[in-house]
């Protein structure tokens, strides 16, 4: 009798044993985390009318674009970024950034210190970068054409 008794609280901790495995799946399932960035080119335009052009000319690298005044008068500015550029993380997690190429037809992009080579990611496709985020510190995310402008930050929280 007792046998039986012991042979039902050794099935009982089994399943007890499996929910708490299943439970500590999930904890780890927490830690590893999806930040999804679109590459993104904020424009603004006006017409000469309303506001001169102005004369002055923008930083050099491809991340600042000012188009002299179209035949109508309009003329427009635009800068190219990351959305969002600021991506938080704490050390030790399972981070993957998800890119996607909205406006300009590539960009080799970099991570400083997690992925020192360029990866390029295409206007309509999708860029991802997964890794642990072992180090804490502030790295730089860095798009080669797109210069000063097209520059993140990824935040490593430390434990
Ligand atoms: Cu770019």
């Amino acid at each position: 009798m007792g046998r039986k008794v012991s042979v039902a609280a050794l099935a009982g901790l089994a399943v007890v044993g499996v929910l708490f495995s299943g439970l500590i799946a999930g904890v780890q399932a927490a830690d590893e985390r999806v930040i999804y960035l679109a590459l993104i080119e904020p424009k603004g335009g006006v017409t000469v009318d309303k506001e001169p052009y102005p004369a002055g000319a923008l930083p050099k690298g491809g991340g600042y674009v000012k188009k002299a005044p179209d035949q109508n008068g309009r003329w427009e500015v635009s800068a190219y970024q990351f959305s969002p550029a600021t991506v938080v993380v704490k050390q030790g997690e399972r981070v993957t950034l998800e890119m996607v190429g909205i406006n300009g037809a590539k960009h080799s992009v970099h991570v400083e210190k997690y992925r020192p080579d360029h990866f390029v990611v295409k206007r309509g496709e999708i860029g991802r970068l997964t890794f642990t985020a072992d180090t804490p510190g502030i790295f730089k995310i860095h798009c080669e054409e797109h210069q000063p402008a097209m520059e993140g930050t990824l935040v490593v929280l430390p434990r």
